[in-house]
């Protein structure tokens, strides 16, 4: 008997439940690594893998585990799940989906079929989007290696609070607690929204990720000069706000050029001192560009930081760049995709091979251990946005094919 999506009634209220932990006021869901809504979020989780009978754990930067034991001795563990932040003002899915159809499809999985061969374990990483930190991937990436607990020192927010200060005051960080490197997975297959248009236009089920593209994130920081704005004439000024705007309409112009699949986006910014009648003295701003092609991106990201110089430079503004996040566009193992497409067919459900342009935890885990992604439509390709949405239907759908995956690698 094959867990279907009807197996999943509780996951559209167990959502619903989820995106009510999110900073007060809206709109959409915004839950920033270790605030108050993000912990709230982590022990809520925590209860209900409690009550599904899974052993739980958190490690020390807060992936928080739910266990079911597997019967074979040292076999390697069938990890699902996903992140638990999310952007600011961002949707109920991206993310908490992966995690919440995780758990019900492990706990399903129990109760049909009992005891696995190899442990089953479902996952919330504790952040993935940069979204309060300059620095992504921050579960996940101590999961793998790709960081270390000490990169989170000297890193801040933009209220100036360090990431280990933020950590601390979670409950995180402390020796005594699990060290989050592992050595022991043996597969991960994350369940996610496809946040494009790709599944919804070609009228497929179920999306079957083979590359996620690489990323730059920069931050850059113009200063000129903050003076009066009624009585400095044009020629005398050092505008920070005139020159960050020029070089976001030639970041614009350059990824048009450079056509699909490069995109480029500044998507925040910050005067200072932000005033209507004051010339800005200094103007930070975030640059994310993205491409499948390695070189391409490495190319077009100097291109844009040599050109930023020079705007700068002719403006007579200091520039200073910081690049925090650097990653590769990564394959996902391809055993593992067929695994799930064989699945998916099995149970009569179209899909479809693509490739992702958001950035996934199964990016870094793949550095570790075979990985593989499963996406579900996204109304209208909508993401990072309140209007995010799949219908419950779909939702359900995918779980089920993410339980059928799961018990085809821990059950076999
Ligand atoms: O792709 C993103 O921006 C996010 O990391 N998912
Ligand atoms: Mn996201
Ligand atoms: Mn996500
Ligand atoms: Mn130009």
């Amino acid at each position: 008997m094959d867990i279907g999506a009807d197996d999943f009634a509780e996951l559209s209220p167990l959502l619903e439940e989820l995106a009510g932990f999110s900073e007060s006021g809206g709109p959409g869901v915004t839950r920033l690594l270790y605030t108050k809504a993000w912990l709230d979020a982590q022990m809520f989780l925590a209860e209900r893998m409690r009550s599904c009978g899974l052993e739980v754990r958190f490690d020390r930067v807060g992936n928080l585990y739910g266990r079911l034991a597997g019967s074979m001795p040292g076999a390697s563990v069938v990890l699902t799940g996903s992140h638990i932040d999310t952007v600011r003002a961002g949707g109920r899915f991206d993310g908490a989906y992966g995690i919440a159809a995780g758990l019900l499809a492990v706990a399903r999985l129990k109760e049909v079929y009992g005891t696995p061969v190899r442990p089953l374990e479902v996952v919330s990483f504790c952040e993935e989007e940069g979204s309060r930190f300059p620095l992504a991937y921050w579960g996940s990436g101590n999961v793998s290696g790709m960081y270390a607990e000490r990169d989170g020192s000297g890193i801040f927010d933009h209220e100036g609070i360090s990431l280990e200060e933020a950590m601390r005051e979670a409950g995180f960080g402390l020796s005594s607690q699990p060290d989050s490197r592992r050595s022991d997975i043996g597969a991960f297959v994350e369940l996610h929204i496809e946040q494009g248009v790709v599944l919804e236009r070609m009228g497929r089920r179920i999306g079957l990720v083979e590359s996620i593209v690489g990323q730059r994130r920069y931050s850059l920081t113009l200063s000129g000069k903050p003076n009066h704005a009624g009585t400095t004439p044009m020629k005398m000024r050092r505008d920070a706000l005139a020159g960050a705007a020029e070089i976001m309409l030639e970041l614009e112009e350059r990824a048009w050029h450079a056509g699909d699949p490069l995109v480029a986006t500044v998507g925040r910014i910050e005067a200072t001192p932000n005033t209507p009648n004051v010339i800005a003295g200094e103007v930070r701003f975030t640059l994310d560009i993205r491409h499948d092609d390695e070189l391409e991106l490495e190319r077009f990201s100097q291109g844009v930081l040599d050109a930023s110089r020079f705007i700068a430079e002719s403006r007579q503004l200091t520039l200073d760049i910081r690049s925090w996040l650097q990653t590769a566009p990564v394959q996902m193992d391809s055993q593992l995709v067929k695994v799930l497409q064989g699945v998916s067919a099995g149970m009569g459900i179209t899909s479809r091979r693509m490739a992702s342009g958001a950035g996934h935890d199964a990016q870094v885990l793949a550095g570790i251990c075979p990985s593989a992604m499963l996406f579900v439509q996204s109304r209208d390709g909508i993401s990072h946005s309140p209007e995010e949405y799949t219908m419950p239907e779909h939702l359900q759908e995918g779980a089920a094919v993410l339980a059928n995956c799961l018990r085809q690698l821990a059950y076999g």
